[in-house]
């Protein structure tokens, strides 16, 4: 076990857990490092803003053979930190679904609408909301800067019907309505910001209602996304899967790295 069973409760009762300085500033530098590397490729992994054309989103880092492979960022999601949280909240051995980087450039990066991810993943072939998204600051979130914020205890209202939007931002997805999304708030309370330093870690639900504002501030924010399936949460066929580096159906156990720490070689 990596989480004490308080932080386990907390996960249950609220959808999130919020772990700050669980990631060193070193390891930060040279997952940073990579993803600026990676934000360089011209690939369908690198998903650009419609309106600045910068980098929103970065897949497959983990993937050492890869456009975009990063040995950082493959390193960290073996951690013990990582992967072992990740197990002790699925209660099962663990593999990687995706790993996504999220950026905000300074005063460009732009808004994710009101949403739960599994309304996405269950498109992928998922029939329970048995993953973990562990979400990494690379640099300090902050209001101003479009941190994410999260509705606690939304993913007691399982998976909602919600209607696909892919007009208002540069990426489709399964949007709240303002109905809905004021019917959620009256019962389960105003949606609280997830801000913090660099090394911080949130790990959340995939039926937790998040969100985030348009980045208003003169600095970037950019976040790294590891999302772990249990490993006994089979996916089923579907008629058009999507690419492995967004939806892995490999459901090998992930195993813990040897070294703790990324700034030491794996073995
Ligand atoms: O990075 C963000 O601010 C939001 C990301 C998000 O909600 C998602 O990728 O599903």
């Amino acid at each position: 076990m990596f989480l004490t069973d308080a932080q386990l409760e907390a996960y249950d009762r609220d959808g999130f857990l919020i772990l700050r300085d669980l990631v060193s500033p070193e390891e930060v530098r040279l997952v940073k490092q990579g993803l600026a590397r990676a934000c360089q490729v011209q690939d369908d992994r690198v998903i650009r803003e419609k309106s600045s054309g910068s980098a929103r989103m970065v897949y497959g880092m983990h993937e050492l053979d890869g456009p975009t492979g990063c040995e950082a960022t493959e390193g960290l999601a073996r951690s013990t930190r990582l992967l072992q949280a990740a197990r002790d909240v699925l209660h099962d051995e663990a593999y990687l679904f995706h790993i996504k980087a999220n950026l905000k450039e300074a005063m460009t990066g732009e808004i994710w609408q009101w949403h739960q991810d599994f309304g996405y993943w269950r498109t992928d072939g998922l029939s329970e909301p048995r993953l973990v998204t562990t979400m990494l600051m690379l640099d300090r979130a902050t209001e101003l800067g479009g941190c994410l914020y999260f509705v606690p205890g939304s993913h007691k209202d399982g998976t909602i019907e919600a209607p696909f939007d892919d007009k208002t931002t540069s990426v489709g997805i399964w949007t709240l309505s303002q109905e809905q999304m004021t019917d959620l708030v009256k019962r389960r309370g105003e949606p609280v910001p997830v801000a913090g330093e660099p090394g911080t870690v949130a790990m959340f639900h995939p039926d937790l209602v998040h969100g985030s504002g348009h980045n208003m501030s003169t600095h970037a924010r950019w976040q790294m996304y590891f999302v772990y399936n249990a490993v006994s949460n089979v996916m089923q066929p579907v008629a058009k899967p999507r690419p492995s580096y967004k939806a892995n159906r490999k459901n090998i156990p992930l195993q813990i790295r040897a070294k703790e720490s990324i700034l030491e070689p794996a073995e």
